[in-house]
């Protein structure tokens, strides 16, 4: 009781504040999701563009060149026989495309409800080794998937807060309505050109109902913003296909700059945690890094700009952001990131 009468008297306060909700900095940098929560009644629709590039392996955090990878890296399905010993295919660069539409409206001030879906495209690039062995080129090759990605729904909680910050606790559940069967045409070390289902980078969603949690905070005096945020992805269950994505937690806190009234400057880090996939999926079986569920989840620090601004008081806001790691340390031989970009529009009616 108690409790629920200090969060209705806060949330009255940050009703005031909410209402100047017109002010760039009251937005997080574009690439944070679920940054803000809205007052009673209120409607948003928002659009973003994401784009990430990832070229050259490394394992750890040392980076490794295709000949190292098929002349030291053993393949894990060599047993049974007719699999060469080490891997012979190597991704050489990888680019991810995502179109991700939501709408957020507020039943209530304590309570914003978020929903996000995606349209994805990747495409990897690859070089196929010939024979069983030895560091001989054959060829290269690309494959591509696109479609429906995961679609959530949350709940942004607000739990605190005063005049000059928010705080709002994130709850929310990620269903699977993106494929986890994609395939495409693969050149193997053999030279023929076979369709197989692709690897688990390639797939577009996760296959199972994952659990979204999350706190954000975030202030601002005199022009000068700030706000940290963290952020969990927890699997349940296995998927169809027999494994599951590792679950993801993300820490980030950025810095904001108000330019002038309609436009904020940002600086952000950005911590990433992801873990392997757990499992198999037994038509998942190629002398190729990325068959390999030990061959993925990694820690990463990221670093990113961005500038936000409220196109006059039309109710539209546009902003981008682009990030480039600064450390990422991966589990076995993969693709490292390069740099990720996030254009987006937002409209409050
Ligand atoms: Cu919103």
């Amino acid at each position: 009781m108690n409790y629920l009468m200090r969060a209705c008297a806060a949330s009255l306060l940050m009703c005031a504040t909410a209402q100047a909700d017109t002010r760039p900095d009251d937005h997080a940098p574009l690439g944070v999701m679920g940054d803000h929560t809205h007052a009673q009644g209120e409607w948003m629709f928002s659009y973003r563009y994401m784009q990430m590039n990832m070229a050259g392996n490394r394992d750890g955090t040392t980076s490794l060149s295709p000949e190292t990878i098929v002349t030291t890296v053993p393949n894990r399905f060599a047993n049974p026989p007719l699999m060469p010993p080490t891997l012979r295919v190597v991704p050489t660069e990888m680019t991810m495309e995502m179109h991700m539409l939501g709408a957020m409206y507020a039943p209530s001030d304590a309570i914003t409800l978020m929903a996000m879906t995606h349209y994805i495209a990747k495409d990897m690039d690859h070089v196929t080794f010939a024979g069983p062995a030895g560091d001989t080129r054959l060829g290269t090759f690309t494959t591509k998937a696109s479609g429906l990605g995961d679609t959530s729904l949350s709940a942004l909680i607000r739990v605190g807060g005063d005049t000059h910050s928010r705080v709002h606790a994130t709850l929310g559940v990620s269903a699977p309505t993106g494929s986890i069967d994609e395939t495409d045409e693969v050149l193997t070390p053999m030279n023929t050109r076979p369709t197989l289902r692709l690897p688990y980078p390639m797939q577009l969603g996760s296959g199972t109902w994952d659990l979204i949690t999350g706190l954000t905070t975030s202030s601002s005096r005199d022009g000068w913003g700030w706000g940290a945020q963290w952020r969990s992805v927890i699997r349940t269950g296995e998927n169809s296909k027999g494994y599951t994505f590792g679950d993801e937690h993300s820490a980030t806190g950025w810095l904001s700059w108000r330019l002038s009234p309609a436009v904020s400057l940002s600086g952000r880090l950005a911590y990433h945690d992801r873990g392997d996939v757990d499992g198999i999926d037994a038509r998942i079986m190629a002398p190729v890094q990325t068959a390999d569920p030990d061959n993925y989840g990694l820690r990463r620090l990221d670093a990113a700009i961005g500038a936000n601004w409220v196109v006059g008081d039309s109710g539209h806001r546009l902003a981008f952001e682009v990030g480039v790691p600064v450390w990422q340390d991966l589990n076995g031989p993969q693709l490292e990131t390069d740099w990720t970009v996030v254009l987006g529009w937002q409209f409050a009616p």
